[in-house]
């Protein structure tokens, strides 16, 4: 069954095929077929002509028929599974997303004015530097770290716009692997889904440290020092800034300082990822406290930021990549190196998004409006969690404590459901979430928690 066939217009048939082979010109190999110039051309093929090699395609058949289905996303595909069911009480727990008390998506009001005053300003749509625009590098940078962090005034800071906080990681791990080969990033144990398909698609090796103990539903500091300890010197440690994803728990304090301690003893790289800076208190500030703690102890330090959540640019890919350096030139070298590896990727990155932080983050009065909706984003959060917290402990007679739902911060909340309770959460009662045991809070009403309590409960104690 030939599926398609490449004539290569200069090839000698090579010693070891047979005289059968040779004589009809055609060499099977499974579903591709090599086909020699001999062969007469066939008026139902069309050819496509590549220098001395020209390709011969059956035009009933695809070339890429040797590709298989990939799996659906586990966290993007739940979104399309969500979409294909009809049932009337069906509720997309999956991806973190903010949602309103309706269940709508919500665009912030301080993003449709800075939309309004950039229409006004007719901004051109010229390319960007490879780096990003300056002005949103200035104040993502000053958001992360402090606008008066000395490192900032210092010039030790390369940073470069990304394509929102995945796109800023996965710049982070091609410098990773081209400069630090062998180099090796611990992830947490979980983590966001996406962090090992990162590293991996960027050739970088990494192993888990242990984070969360299934025993106390809280974090396993012990296992995660020691874990830390163990790792070969000089070790990208993957750090969630705040609102770890998909636990909802994060270090305390003085639990960070020590983290911080052992990172500095092995002469690890801390890493961050810090996708909901703002999220998980509703301070912008307070959310950085980790990151601006390993940066004042004089540490060199990556940062992964993104504007998905706290602004809801989700669609806009606006985020950046910090690397916090103990020196200007080392700053300057690396940022020249991150901008060598951006072009070839995609050349520089989209301008419309960056220009909105700009304007929110460079305008005190739209700043401040900034801060008092994520207040109420948060806000809303903490309110579905309580909520929640309370059907489940007046619901469910079993005496189980649920208290976990109350501790956990962020956007989730990590349930502790295996993956045949989570199926039966989606196949009865239409509650998508991820098959690690996670619900996004943020896709959540008041309205609607009794009903996720009494899916959680029965998937709970009716399924193992
Ligand atoms: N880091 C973490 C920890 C994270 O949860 C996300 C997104 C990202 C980075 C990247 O987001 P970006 O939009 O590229 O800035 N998490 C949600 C969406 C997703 O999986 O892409 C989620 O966990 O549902």
């Amino acid at each position: 069954m030939a599926s398609s066939v490449l004539s290569l217009a200069s090839a000698t048939p090579s010693a070891s095929l047979s005289s059968h082979e040779i004589s009809k010109g055609k060499l099977n190999l499974g579903s591709t077929s090599l086909c020699f110039s001999k062969e007469k051309t066939n008026p139902f093929i069309k050819t496509k002509s590549f220098g001395r090699v020209s390709m011969v395609v059956a035009s009933n058949v695809s070339r890429f028929e040797g590709i298989t289905m990939a799996p659906p996303d586990p966290i993007l595909g739940v979104s399309e599974a969500f979409k294909a069911d009809n049932h009337e009480l069906k509720l997309n727990l999956g991806v973190g997303a903010y949602r309103t008390e309706e269940l709508q998506p919500y665009v912030l009001n301080v993003v449709k004015k800075a939309d309004q005053l950039l229409l006004e300003k007719g901004e051109n749509r010229e390319y960007l530097p490879i780096e990003g625009l300056a002005a949103f590098n200035k104040v993502t940078a000053e958001l992360l770290l402090g606008a008066d962090n000395p490192v900032i005034k210092q010039q030790k800071v390369a940073t470069v716009q990304g394509l929102s906080g995945t796109g800023s990681l996965r710049l982070a791990a091609a410098l990773i692997e081209r400069y630090f080969p062998g180099a090796k990033v611990l992830i947490s144990s979980p983590t966001w889904g996406n962090h090992k398909n990162i590293f991996n698609d960027a050739r970088v090796p990494w192993s888990e440290y242990r984070y969360y103990d299934p025993k106390t539903v809280g974090l396993d500091f012990e296992g995660m020092i020691s874990d830390i300890k163990a790792a070969p010197e000089g070790s990208f440690i993957l750090l969630h800034g705040c609102a770890h994803n998909p636990t909802g728990i994060d270090p305390t304090p003085e639990q960070w300082e020590k983290i911080a301690d052992v990172i500095q003893e092995k002469n690890h790289i801390p890493f961050f990822d810090i996708a909901y800076q703002g999220f998980a208190s509703g301070s912008l500030d307070a959310d950085a406290s980790s990151v601006r703690m390993f940066v004042a102890r004089g540490m060199e330090v990556v940062a992964a930021q993104s504007y998905s959540k706290n602004l809801g640019l989700y669609a806009e890919r606006i985020g950046a990549i910090n690397v916090v350096c103990s020196s200007p030139d080392a700053a300057a070298r690396v940022k020249s190196q991150l901008k060598r590896i951006a072009r070839p990727m995609y050349s520089n990155p989209p301008v419309h998004g960056a220009r909105i932080v700009a304007n929110v983050v460079g305008d005190p009065t739209l700043f401040k409006e900034w801060n008092e909706e994520m207040e109420m984003m948060a806000g809303r959060i903490k309110n579905v969690r309580q909520k929640l917290y309370d059907s489940l402990s007046s619901k469910d007679k079993s005496g189980k404590d649920w208290s976990f739902v109350l501790k956990q911060i962020g956007m989730f909340s990590f349930t502790g459901l295996n993956k045949a309770q989570c199926d039966n959460m989606t196949n009865k009662w239409h509650v998508y979430m991820t098959k690690d045991g996670r619900i996004s809070l943020a896709g959540l009403s008041l309205a609607k928690c009794e009903y996720l309590a009494d899916a959680i409960i029965d998937s709970y104690h009716n399924v193992s």
